[in-house]
């Protein structure tokens, strides 16, 4: 059966607009898990983005019995082993993150500065059957911040000439590790449920 409509599970209203912007042009419909009625913030303990996703999820899916999509996401960067990574979110005081990154990284020049944002969707469809989608974009970690679109790590995001805040969400949207797990996600959706 067609799939219109999807409860996402986050916390995160950057996350949600950016998800809404896609998907809403497909015909599919994000509900929040607020207006879902899922008031939860389960304990992401898991090591792996895909773990991390499921436990948002699921948690949801558990109330609503509905469709749900949750977005375990981070900044990967090479010099630092892949840190942040799936501690993106509490590497650094909110609002605080592109700062102790670029601190972090201190004069380090731009060929070792290379970094990818993943993102991981996990799919729950109405009979609690579970899918992984994920997106990578690459680029690398600029000097200094800069623009002031999008949110997180987005000002220190180098893709090209430009960091991903001084591009508009159309354009970020296209490119996006988030865009390219959705894309999947809607491939998903029209082979196994024919949207
Ligand atoms: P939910 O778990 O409620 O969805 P969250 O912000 O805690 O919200 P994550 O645990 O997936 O989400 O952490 C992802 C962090 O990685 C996020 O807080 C940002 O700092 C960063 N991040 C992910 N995608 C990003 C993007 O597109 N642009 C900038 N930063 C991003």
């Amino acid at each position: 059966m067609k799939i219109d409509k999807l409860v996402m599970a986050t916390n995160n209203e950057n996350k949600l607009r950016e998800v809404r912007q896609i998907l809403s042009p497909l015909g599919i419909e994000v509900i929040s898990q607020k207006d879902a009625g899922a008031d939860v913030n389960p304990d992401e303990n898991g090591k792996t983005f895909s773990e991390n996703a499921y436990i948002k999820a699921k948690a949801v899916y558990d109330i609503v019995k509905l469709p749900v999509i949750a977005d375990d996401s981070g900044l990967c960067v090479d010099c630092l082993g892949g840190n942040p990574g799936v501690y993106s979110a509490r590497y650094a005081p909110k609002g605080m993150e592109c700062e102790k990154l670029l601190e972090e990284l201190g004069n380090i020049p731009e060929s070792e500065r290379s970094a990818k944002f993943c993102c991981v969707i996990s799919f729950i469809d109405q009979n609690g059957e579970n899918s992984f989608l994920s997106g990578e974009c690459h680029g690398f970690i600029g000097f200094e911040k800069r623009g002031t679109n999008g949110f997180g790590y987005d000002p220190v995001f180098m893709y090209g000439e430009k960091s991903f805040a001084e591009i508009s969400s159309d354009e970020k949207n296209k490119i996006s590790h988030r865009a390219k797990a959705l894309e999947s996600l809607y491939n998903l959706l029209n082979e196994r449920y024919g949207n």
